[in-house]
């Protein structure tokens, strides 16, 4: 029995010193925190968290916004268009951004306005590439939106106050990079020593993100 808890004990020690709380904190050029940033790990050990990034994802189309503005999902996940608005929508969706380019890639589709009593129109697409996909709309050309599609588990979007906050990181070397869809020029991907202290980083983008419509 007592030999018992201490392989508890030693089991706990061990727990927690194999892995990390670590938050990612996003700027804008002038350094205020930025949203909807989208921060990847990649921890060295591949450990898979699947309740960072659901399996499904509905992106709703709403007085003219999609909604969420920016979606993450993984690799094979199959995202969920439904228009919400009284008046028809043609969805383009670009991973060649949003320059007027002929649509060699990505998808099209017109999902008819909803009728008052009937179920709104939705079609379905599977991201099966990892990267960024630009929302637009033929009819609406202020609606703006992404999907990224995360090669890794372990990805979050910043909240309002610009933060992204992963618990539990294995400890070690771990990759990180962040996104956002204005910041047009990568940002480079940089490495992080995670152990069991808290781990604090700040991020600063090369742009100030276009405001958004409220
Ligand atoms: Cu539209």
């Amino acid at each position: 029995m007592k030999n018992a808890i201490a392989l508890i004990a030693a089991y706990a020690l061990y727990s927690s010193a194999s892995a990390g709380n670590v938050q990612i904190l996003v700027l804008d050029k002038e350094g205020k925190p930025v949203v909807d940033a989208v921060v990847v790990m990649y921890p060295g050990t591949a450990t898979p968290n699947p309740a960072l990034v659901p399996r499904t994802a509905t992106v709703v189309q709403e007085k003219m916004r999609f909604v969420p503005e920016v979606t993450v999902v993984t690799t094979g996940t199959s995202v969920r268009f439904t228009n919400q608005d009284r008046w028809d929508h043609h969805l383009r969706g670009s991973t060649a951004g949003l320059v007027a380019a002929p649509t060699t890639d990505g998808f099209e589709m017109r999902l008819a306005g909803k009728v008052d009593g009937k179920t709104a129109s939705s079609s379905d697409v599977t991201m099966d590439k990892p990267g960024a996909t630009f929302l637009s709309c033929h009819i609406h050309g202020s609606m703006r939106g992404t999907i990224f599609v995360t090669d890794s588990d372990w990805t979050l979007k910043t909240n309002a106050d610009g933060l992204a906050q992963f618990a539990n990181v294995p400890s070690g070397a771990v990759k990180m990079r962040v996104w956002h869809p204005d910041q047009l020029l990568d940002l480079a991907p940089q490495v992080l020593q995670v152990n069991d202290a808290a781990l604090n980083q700040t991020v600063k983008l090369s742009v100030v993100p276009r405001r958004r419509r409220i």
